[in-house]
Order: structure tokens, then C-alpha cells, then sequence
């Protein structure tokens, strides 16, 4: 830790809560993994993250602490690099992060459901065995690079493109708001072939062609690296396309695994906001009285506590159903949507309560309400999910 880091470093004062004692629905290794989680943003996400975020940098040096806890494909087998844990085990693990910083559960987040999960699930034998333990390790960093400039929410519009040129391909186009993409080793990365079916391919960071430029001037998400991917005639061998799967069904598969464990993060996100609340309506006083004392605050603590509260208990029934192969995609963007909702409004009435330290670094409900507004944009935006739930419900399709 340098002297500004020390200066500005905090004690993590955050205490558990459990209002409708959904511990007991979860096992040992379950609460063993959440509480180790737990211990590491204490003590190494907390005291540096509000440093990291004013100074918009990404603390890449936490991408090896997040391999030693396992937070880097909880739920993939641990022969590749995975943490051979359950799905509840991946969400819990994600809410534990975002309860930190919506920034870390994003590093996280793309290392294990969008770069190692596309591997595993799309890849051979050989990609897996090359790539995925260094992945898992933290040796290697991936990024995702699906969004392009002009196809975000429809990226089955993308332009990006491969072209067969013997033992390569040849790769053109652009990819934005990448996460990770400046700092990262490789890219799975989707394009259409000639035909125009879509395509995943892993690109490797010095292939000739291929840059990845970072984007500055976010308000959000400061702590994370987000950037460009530009391809210009980018040789990628044949050999490093990913054999097992062909159209949008393969990165919204991807999509599908990290929108799970979004929908937990947001919860922990929330929980750190309502926290912090309750906290300071106990110990603010205005008007000869604490702040927890007038109806007002009462209300809104009230409030907040049910709205995670219910986000708890679909987390924990979208897990039990994820654990069987039965979480649909649409009932995780009713999950991803929701929570991801509940998470801001949390987030903003937790900042108001703290009057004017509410807009300070002092207490982290700016950071998380700044963030969030990332979350409920990317994974599909808030109303993209609204009409997955609404096709799912009507058998009609009110996208295009
Ligand atoms: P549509 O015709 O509906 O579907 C095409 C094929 O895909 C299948 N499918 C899915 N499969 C698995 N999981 C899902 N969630 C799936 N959704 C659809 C579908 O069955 C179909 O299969 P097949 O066999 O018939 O071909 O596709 P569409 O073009 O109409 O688009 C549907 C729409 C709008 C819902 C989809 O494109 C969408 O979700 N748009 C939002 C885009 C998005 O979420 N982008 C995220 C980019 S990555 C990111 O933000 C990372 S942030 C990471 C971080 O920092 O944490
Ligand atoms: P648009 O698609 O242009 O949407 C703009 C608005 O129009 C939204 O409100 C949207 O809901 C609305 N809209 C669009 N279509 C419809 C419709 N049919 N009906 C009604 N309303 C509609 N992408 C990656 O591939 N990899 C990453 O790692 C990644 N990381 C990201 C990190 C950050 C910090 C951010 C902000 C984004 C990231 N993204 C990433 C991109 C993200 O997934 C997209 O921003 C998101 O999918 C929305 O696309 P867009 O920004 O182009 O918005």
C-alpha cells in the first residue's frame, strides 16, 4: 500500500445480514466459501478500493488473490482450472465480491463465465489444456468481445468478421466497452464467417493487427479497465477457433452464466449500501434524535431489507434450479433485471439517508450507486431483459 492508499484506507466495519435465515438453506461449503470471500475484500479489497476507484485504476494486482479464493469459475471442474463447486457456491462468491466493488465481481465475472466458460463449454482438448489453468491461475487475464460500437443490444448485427485464408483466418472489425480488454492476454472473441454465421475465436494479445486501446473518462465501474478491441487483418490460426459451437447461441450462453452470478452480486452491492444505512441512522443525530429514529428512516430501512430480502430468495431458488440445468435463460434476466434494479434503488436511498457524506468517499454508497449504473446496462440493459421476460411470457418477439 502506498501513503495515499494508507491515508485513505478503511476499516470494513460491513456485519452480516440475514433477515429471513437463508443461511440455513445453504451447506457448509456453501457459508465456508462466502466467509473466506468475506475475510479477502476486508482485507485486501476495502482498504485500497476507494483509492483505485478516484484515481480511476484498476488494482490488477488483486486478478492473482482472486484465483487463491476460487472466485475465477467456482462452478467449472478443477481439472481445468475451475473451483469444482456448485452453483449457489459461484452466486454467493459473486455477492461477497460485489459487496466490495461491482468492479471486482466484474474482473471475476468475465475471467470465469465469459473467457474460461466459453473454453470449457466450446473449446477442444487442446484449447482447454492450454489455456484454462493459466486462466484459472490468474497467469493469464481474458476479456469477452462481443458489443460492438453500433450492435449492443442486438449483436446478432455485428460486422466483425473472418475470412478462410488456409491454415488462419483472417480477422476485421471492432469490439467496445470491453472489460479487461487493455490488460488482458487473450480474447475469446465473436465474428462472422463468410456465411455469416457467428463464430468464437481466442486471440492472442501479440497477434500482429490486433490492439486493444482503453476507454477513459468513465464515471463508473473507475475501478475496473474497460477498452477497445480493433482487429485489422488479424491472422488468427485455425487452430484457435472454438470447434463446438456455431451462432449468437454461443456467447448468449456465456451471457447466460454470467448474468447468474450478476444477480447475486447486485445483491451484495446492495447489502454493503443498506448496511452502511443502518450504521449511520444509528449513530447520526439531527433534531436532539437518531436518525433511525424517525418514521422516514425507519421506512426506508424497512423497505430496503425486504427488497433484498426477496432478491435473496431468488438468488438462492435460480441457484437450486441452476444446480439441476433447470435455470432458464429467461428466468435469469428476470433475476439479473431485477436485482440489478432493486440494487440501485438501494444504492440511491442509501445515499440520500447519508445527507451530504452520502456524495462522499467516506462511506461506499456513491461507488456502488456509480457502478450499478454500469451493471443495469451491460449483461443486456435493464429493458432487454423486461422483453426477454415479456417474449417468454407472450411466445412473441418485441425486439425488432
Ligand atoms: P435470438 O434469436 O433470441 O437467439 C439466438 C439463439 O440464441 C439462443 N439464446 C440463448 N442461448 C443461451 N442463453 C441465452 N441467454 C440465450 N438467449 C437466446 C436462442 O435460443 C437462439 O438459439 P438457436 O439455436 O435458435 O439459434 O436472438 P436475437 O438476435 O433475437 O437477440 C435476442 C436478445 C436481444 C435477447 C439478445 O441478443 C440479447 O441478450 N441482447 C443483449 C446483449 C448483451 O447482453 N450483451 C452483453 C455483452 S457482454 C457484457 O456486457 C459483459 S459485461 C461483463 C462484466 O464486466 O461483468
Ligand atoms: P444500445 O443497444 O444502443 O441501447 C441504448 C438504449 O436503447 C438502452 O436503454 C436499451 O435498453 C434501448 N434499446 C435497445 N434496443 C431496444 C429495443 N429493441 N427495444 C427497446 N429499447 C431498446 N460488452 C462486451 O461484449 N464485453 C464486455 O466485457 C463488456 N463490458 C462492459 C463494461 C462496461 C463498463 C459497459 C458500460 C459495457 C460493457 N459491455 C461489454 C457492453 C454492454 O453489454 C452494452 O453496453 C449493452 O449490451 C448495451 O449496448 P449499447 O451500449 O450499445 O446500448
Amino acid at each position: 500500500m502506498n501513503s495515499n492508499q494508507k491515508a485513505s484506507a478503511k476499516t470494513d466495519l460491513y456485519e452480516h445480514h440475514d433477515y429471513y435465515g437463508i443461511d440455513e438453506l445453504l451447506q457448509e461449503d456453501h457459508l465456508l466459501a462466502r466467509d473466506a470471500v468475506r475475510d479477502w475484500v476486508k482485507q485486501e479489497v476495502s482498504p485500497i478500493i476507494e483509492d483505485y476507484a478516484n484515481r480511476a485504476a484498476c488494482p490488477t494486482h488483486l486478478f492473482k488473490g482472486l484465483a487463491e479464493i476460487g472466485a475465477f469459475g467456482p462452478s467449472l471442474p478443477q481439472e481445468y482450472g475451475g473451483g469444482g463447486m456448485d452453483e449457489i457456491a459461484y452466486g454467493i462468491i459473486m455477492q461477497e465480491l460485489e459487496r466490495g466493488d461491482s468492479g471486482i465481481r466484474s474482473m471475476a465475472s468475465v475471467q470465469g463465465s465469459l473467457v474460461m466458460y466459453p473454453i470449457y463449454k466450446y473449446g477442444n482438448e487442446e484449447q482447454k489444456r492450454k489455456y484454462l489453468p493459466k486462466l484459472g491461475s490468474g497467469e493469464f487475464i481474458g476479456c469477452f468481445g462481443l458489443t460492438e460500437p453500433d450492435h449492443g443490444s442486438n449483436p446478432g448485427g455485428m460486422v466483425t468478421n473472418i475470412k478462410d485464408d488456409g491454415d488462419a483466418y483472417i480477422l476485421n472489425g471492432a469490439k467496445m466497452w470491453i472489460t479487461n480488454s487493455p490488460v488482458a492476454d487473450i480474447a475469446v472473441v465473436w465474428a462472422k464467417d463468410e456465411e455469416g454465421v457467428i463464430r468464437g475465436l481466442i486471440v492472442e494479445k501479440d497477434m500482429k493487427g490486433f490492439s486493444a486501446p482503453e476507454i477513459h473518462g468513465k464515471w463508473s465501474l473507475r475501478a475496473s479497465v474497460t477498452g477497445e478491441l480493433v482487429f485489422e487483418d488479424v491472422r488468427v490460426p485455425k487452430s484457435n477457433l472454438l470447434p463446438n459451437v456455431a451462432g449468437l447461441k454461443g456467447p448468449l450462453g456465456c451471457l447466460s452464466k454470467a448474468r447468474y452470478g450478476i444477480a447475486w452480486g447486485a445483491v451484495g452491492a446492495a447489502l454493503d449500501c443498506y448496511d452502511s444505512a443502518l450504521r449511520y441512522s444509528k449513530e447520526r443525530e439531527q433534531f436532539g434524535k437518531k436518525l433511525g429514529q424517525f418514521q422516514l428512516t425507519q421506512k426506508k430501512l424497512a423497505e430496503m431489507i425486504t427488497e433484498i430480502t426477496k432478491a435473496q430468495l431468488l438468488c438462492w431458488r435460480l441457484g437450486t434450479l441452476a444446480n439441476v440445468g433447470k435455470a432458464s435463460p429467461a428466468q435469469i434476466s428476470m433475476a439479473k433485471r431485477n436485482n440489478v434494479h432493486m440494487a440501485l434503488e438501494v444504492a440511491r436511498e442509501a445515499r440520500q439517508m447519508h445527507g451530504g457524506m452520502g456524495i462522499t468517499g467516506e462511506y461506499p454508497i456513491m461507488r456502488h450507486m456509480m457502478n450499478l449504473e454500469s451493471v443495469v446496462t451491460y449483461e443486456g440493459t435493464h429493458d432487454i431483459h423486461l422483453l426477454i421476460t415479456g417474449m417468454d411470457v407472450t411466445g412473441m418477439n418485441a425486439f425488432g
